[in-house]
């Protein structure tokens, strides 16, 4: 199965996570946004990634592609079907989604993609005021969800949620963006604890290690 992307996207980072933790392979493959790959343009209509090519068959967006491989490879669930966990894990999903990374894109969009790989200058001016009115509310919900007994966002282990809501802090990460320890303690444990994971943890560091050499340089 081929999974077209960055894992610098969160929701590429999401569904490559996803499949790990459920020992799927996936082939990654390096997609620019706007990338002109036949193969990614028939997967993703709107040329948003992630896309992924299973066969004959093609499926665009994260949260599509994270119930098709859960559907496909029953073994593992990372989605319950107890319909309030369900319910709730499609919350969390969306929430990351749409919230959390909604603010987040402002941040990353404007410091790293459009001066690195857009080869024009960010809105600073957004990304400093997602940062200052949009994030803090959400660290907040977040704060009074998280668990902060080693478990988990939905049930007793590990869920889609978990992987969603951990991933778009990644970007965080590599912004440079740090938690207040003192506001946000139990999300900034429980983050780190979901990250610390074995399907994200080398995912992170080949990031770094790409954003290191595509660094622009300081004027
Ligand atoms: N809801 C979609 C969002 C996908 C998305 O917006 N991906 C971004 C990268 S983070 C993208 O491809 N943007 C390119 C564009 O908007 O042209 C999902 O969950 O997959």
């Amino acid at each position: 199965m081929i999974l077209f992307g960055s894992t610098l996207s969160p929701f590429v980072r999401k569904c490559v996570a996803f499949a790990n933790e459920k020992d799927i392979e996936l082939e990654v493959r390096p997609t620019r946004i706007a990338d002109a790959d036949p193969d990614f343009c028939a997967a993703s209509p709107f040329r948003k990634m992630p896309a992924l090519k299973d066969g004959d068959y093609c499926l665009a967006d994260s949260s599509a592609i994270c119930h098709y491989l859960d559907a496909k490879f029953p073994e593992t669930q990372l989605i319950p079907s107890e319909p309030r966990a369900r319910g709730t894990t499609v919350w969390f999903d969306e929430f990351a989604d749409t919230v959390l990374f909604g603010c987040g894109q402002k941040v990353f969009f404007n410091r790293v993609v459009a001066p690195r790989f857009l080869n024009r200058p960010g809105d600073e001016a957004a990304a400093e005021t997602a940062l200052r009115d949009e994030l803090p509310p959400i660290l907040d919900y977040l704060e009074s969800v998280v668990p902060d007994d080693g478990g988990y966002l939905v049930g007793n282990s590990l869920t889609l949620a978990d992987i969603s809501v951990a991933s778009p802090f990644v970007n965080f990460i590599h912004l440079g963006v740090e938690f207040d320890s003192a506001k946000h303690p139990r999300t900034k444990r429980y983050v780190e604890r979901i990250l610390a994971r074995p399907s994200f943890s080398p995912l992170i560091e080949r990031e770094a290690a790409f954003l290191e050499r595509t660094a622009v340089p300081a004027e």
